[in-house]
C-alpha cells in the first residue's frame, strides 16, 4: 500500500469566548482535516491544529508522503524532517507553551497512517497500539468562564456570561445534565483567586461525588497556589483531585511541589520526552498531561503512558478544541494506556458542528464508546468538511491568538502570566 495523493483542508468551527488566563477564545476555532489516498484506494483520516504555522507545515510536508508506505513510521518521521528542516514552534507568541511543528505534523500524519493500517487489516486502530483495556472512555465536564458572545455572525452563542460562581455552577448543572460527566475540570487563572476557591466549593457542595480539578495555566505564584490548597481543604478530604499548571515554569512547579504534597499535573512545562526526564529530577509534577496531537502521534502517547509507569508519574488526557476525528483519536490512546486513570479532558461540548458521518457521538455517563470498526473507526462527512472550509473562507482567521480577541471585551486587560 503507498500514498498517493494527500489533501489538507482547513476549516473554521464556531467557537464562544471562553476565557483562560492569557485572553479568550476567538469567534471561531481553526482545525486541519487530513485526507491520505492511496493506490488501493483507502483514505486515511487525520484532524490536527489549524492555525497558520501548522497548516503550512502540513502543505510543505504533504508532497513529500507520495509514494510512502502508511506501515513505515520511521520514513514517515525522515520525510517530515527533511521538509521542515529548522522548524520551530507552531504557538502564537502569546501562548504559554509551544508545541515543535515537527512532532504536530508527524503526529497528524502517523495518526491518519494508524487509520490506513486499521483499514487495511480491519482492526481497530488501538488494536495496532496494544489492545483496548477499556471499552468506555470517561471524560471530564471542561468548564469555563466566559463572556456573553457579541459578534454573532459564525454562530450561536453557548450560555452568556459566566462570571460568577453562581453561573459556573449552572454551568456545571447543563453539561452534567447533557453528558453525564462524573467529574469536573475548570479552567482558573480567570477570576480573583478567592472567587476561583469559591466557585470550587460551591461545585463541591452542588456535586458531592463528582471529581474536581482546576487549571490555572501558571496564573498563580508559589505563595497564592499554597493558600488555594489550603483553603481548599489540602490533599486529604479536600476538594480536588489534582491542580493542574498553578504556577508558571519547570523550577516554579517544584519549588510548589517540595511544598505540597497536592498531586500537580501538567500540560505547559512537559511537552516533550526530555522535559519528562527533567520533571522526575526536579519533581515538579506527579501527573503528565498525554495528547496524541503532539506527543508524536498516538504511538508516541502510548510510549509516553509506559515511560510515566516506569517514571511513577499519573497520566491524564489534554485537550483543545476538537471534533470528532480527533475524539476518536483520543478514545483509542485512552483505549491503549493502562495507566490512564484520570477522565480525560474535552472540549466537545462546546464544539458546534461536525464533520463525520453519522454526527455527533453520543456521551453517555460521560463516557464514550471506543469504536470497535477498522481504523479510527470514522468516516466523513463531506458536505459539513466543505461547509466548514467555506467558513474558514469567510471568517479570515487565520492564527489563535486569545490575548488579541479578549481586548474586544475588555480593552484594559493586559497579559500577565503569573498575575496573582
Ligand atoms: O481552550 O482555552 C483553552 C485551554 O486553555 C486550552 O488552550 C489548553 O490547551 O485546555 C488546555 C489546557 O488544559 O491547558
Ligand atoms: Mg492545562
Amino acid at each position: 500500500m503507498k500514498i498517493t495523493r494527500i489533501t489538507i483542508t482547513p476549516i473554521a468551527i464556531p467557537d464562544v469566548p471562553l476565557a483562560n488566563t492569557k485572553g479568550v477564545h476567538p469567534s471561531v476555532f481553526l482545525r486541519s482535516i487530513i485526507e491520505l489516498w492511496t493506490d488501493t484506494g483507502l483514505v486515511g483520516l487525520g484532524e490536527t491544529y489549524g492555525a497558520k504555522r501548522t497548516l503550512e507545515g502540513l502543505r510543505t510536508v504533504a508532497p513529500r508522503l507520495e509514494g510512502l508506505d502508511p506501515w513505515d513510521r520511521h520514513d514517515l518521521r525522515r520525510r517530515i524532517e527533511a521538509a521542515l528542516p529548522d522548524a520551530g514552534g507552531v504557538n502564537a507568541p502569546t501562548a504559554l507553551a509551544d508545541h515543535k511543528l515537527v512532532d504536530v505534523v508527524y503526529s497528524a500524519f502517523e495518526i491518519a497512517c494508524l487509520d490506513l493500517v486499521g483499514k487495511a487489516t480491519g482492526r481497530p486502530l488501538h488494536d495496532l497500539l496494544g489492545g483496548a483495556v477499556r471499552r468506555t472512555i470517561p471524560f471530564c465536564g471542561y468548564l469555563f468562564y466566559k463572556f456573553a458572545k457579541r459578534d454573532l455572525t459564525f454562530g450561536p452563542d453557548i450560555m452568556g456570561e459566566v462570571m460568577t460562581p453562581d453561573a459556573m455552577v449552572e454551568q456545571a448543572r447543563e453539561f452534567v445534565g447533557a453528558y453525564g460527566f462524573r467529574s469536573l475540570k475548570l479552567k482558573g487563572g480567570v477570576l480573583e483567586p478567592d472567587l476561583e476557591v469559591e466557585t470550587l466549593l460551591k461545585l463541591r457542595e452542588a456535586f458531592p461525588d463528582h471529581a474536581l480539578r482546576i487549571d490555572p495555566m501558571g496564573a498563580w505564584t508559589v505563595p497564592t497556589a499554597l493558600r488555594v490548597i489550603d483553603a481548599l481543604g489540602g490533599v486529604h478530604g479536600g476538594v480536588l483531585e489534582y491542580l493542574e499548571d498553578p504556577c508558571r515554569g519547570m523550577d516554579a512547579m517544584a519549588e510548589l511541589s517540595a511544598q505540597t504534597d497536592m498531586p500537580l499535573a501538567t500540560n505547559l512545562v512537559v511537552v516533550e520526552f526530555e522535559q519528562v526526564i527533567e520533571a522526575v529530577k526536579k519533581d515538579a509534577v506527579q501527573i503528565v498531561l498525554s495528547d496524541p496531537h503532539y506527543w508524536r502521534g498516538a504511538t508516541g502517547a502510548i510510549h509516553l503512558g509506559e515511560i510515566c509507569r516506569a517514571a511513577g508519574l499519573g497520566v491524564a488526557m489534554h485537550s483543545n478544541s476538537h471534533l470528532g476525528i480527533s475524539l476518536a483519536a483520543m478514545c483509542h490512546v485512552a483505549a491503549a494506556t493502562p495507566n490512564l486513570t484520570y477522565d480525560c479532558d474535552t472540549h466537545y461540548p462546546w464544539s458546534q458542528k461536525e464533520i463525520v458521518a453519522g454526527g455527533r457521538p453520543a456521551f453517555v455517563d460521560g463516557c464514550v464508546q471506543v469504536p470497535e470498526e477498522p481504523g479510527l473507526g470514522v468516516e466523513l462527512d463531506h458536505e459539513a468538511v466543505a461547509e466548514l472550509h467555506d467558513l474558514y473562507q469567510r471568517a479570515m482567521v487565520a492564527d489563535r491568538d486569545d490575548t488579541a480577541e479578549i481586548l474586544k471585551y475588555r480593552p484594559d486587560f493586559v497579559r500577565k502570566v503569573p498575575r496573582w
